[in-house]
């Protein structure tokens, strides 16, 4: 028999990806989104007749209530959030209704369903925040420095608590940056990305950026979706770190992406907006991937310098 897997936020970059590497694997695929008036299923097109897509909104139990009786899923991803941590500054509230209490929902939701279904929660290394320890490890304490990272350091802890008090097979993945050709414009990466393809086609003169000096752990989403899925086919639920161990600067992603365009100075083309820089930053995020490695026998398969050419090639062949 097909294992059966529904997944919230099925129409982001890691949704997309999820779904691809889980119908690789057979499984029927199930991707919950929510209502909007245009469809937004950039990422999802190629899946449209491959999948079942239905109707559920994190801040509304009963939609994701009759999610799991329409899928009856042995595997739930909970990967929808409002994401951004920028914007979650401006919607506080949201943000914590949609991101933090969006995974009690969904846990509750499980309970009332009734059956063994195995849950993957997408914490994040924002957790992490001022990072009291480098590499942060499973073990290190968390600091938040966003209402993004307080909502998820919520959905992370009731994941734990509803393993600890009721037994169910909950995983956290505390993910630290991952990008692909997939995320979204808004994010700095794909910023990046989609400014070099524009400059280099004519289109565009400039990116303008915030803070340049801060340092990510960036990965590649289709092998963070892996550790995902190894993480629920455990004999025992637990959390992760998956990071690749290493970190650069927005200014080494600059670097890196103006050079496959082949502009080695890229000063005259970038210009800083205060409008960009956050009212508490997070300065430098590293993950030890050690637990990945060891458990689950995951390791990160693309390089830094691959994964910047990946995203400025894809945008420079869309934009064309
Ligand atoms: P993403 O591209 O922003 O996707 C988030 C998805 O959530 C979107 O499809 C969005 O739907 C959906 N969503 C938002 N609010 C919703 C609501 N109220 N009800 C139902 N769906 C809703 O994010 P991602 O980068 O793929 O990340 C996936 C998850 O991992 C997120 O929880 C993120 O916070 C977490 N995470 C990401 C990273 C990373 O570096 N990418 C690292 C650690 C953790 P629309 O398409 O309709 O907007
Ligand atoms: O690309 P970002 O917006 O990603 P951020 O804040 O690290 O969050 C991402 O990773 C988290 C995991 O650590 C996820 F949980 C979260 O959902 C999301 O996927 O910003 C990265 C860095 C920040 O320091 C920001 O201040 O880039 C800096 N930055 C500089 N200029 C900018 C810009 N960020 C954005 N978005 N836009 C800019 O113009």
């Amino acid at each position: 028999m097909k294992k059966r897997a529904l997944i919230t936020g099925i129409n982001g970059m890691d949704g997309s990806h999820l779904a691809d590497l889980l119908l690789e694997k057979n499984y029927e695929v199930f991707g919950v989104e929510r209502r909007s008036s245009t469809r937004n299923r950039v990422n999802t097109l190629h899946l449209v007749e491959k999948i079942e897509f239905l109707n559920g909104d994190l801040t509304d139990q009963n939609s994701l209530f009759r999610c799991l009786k329409q899928s009856d899923p042995d595997e739930v991803y909970n990967l929808a959030a409002q994401s951004f941590v920028g914007e979650s500054w401006n919607t506080p509230e949201y943000t914590s209704d949609v991101t933090g209490l969006g995974a009690l929902r969904m846990l509750e939701s499980i309970r009332e369903f009734g059956r063994d279904v195995k849950y993957y929660q997408a914490s994040s290394s924002e957790m992490f925040g001022r990072m009291v320890e480098n590499p942060a490890r499973e073990t290190t304490p968390f600091y938040p420095r966003s209402p993004y990272g307080v909502s998820k350091l919520y959905a992370h802890w009731i994941t734990k608590n509803y393993r600890e008090s009721y037994g169910m097979f909950n995983c956290s993945g505390i993910l630290f940056n991952h990008e692909s050709e997939r995320r979204g414009l808004e994010f700095v990466t794909r910023k990046i990305s989609d400014g070099v393809a524009r400059i280099h086609l004519g289109l565009s003169d400039c990116i303008t950026l915030g803070n340049l000096e801060a340092k990510r752990d960036w990965g590649y989403a289709p092998d963070y979706v892996e550790a995902m899925w190894m993480m629920l086919q455990q004999e025992n639920p637990d959390d992760y770190i998956v990071a690749t161990g290493s970190c650069y600067s927005i200014k080494d992603f600059l670097n890196e992406a103006f050079s496959v365009v082949g502009i080695s100075d890229w000063s005259p083309y970038i210009k800083q907006d205060p409008r960009f820089m956050r009212p508490a930053e997070v300065d430098v995020l590293v993950g030890d991937n050690s637990k990945a490695r060891e458990n689950l026998g995951w390791k990160p398969r693309t390089s830094f310098k691959d994964l910047v050419k990946i995203m400025v090639e894809n945008d420079i062949n869309s934009l064309k």
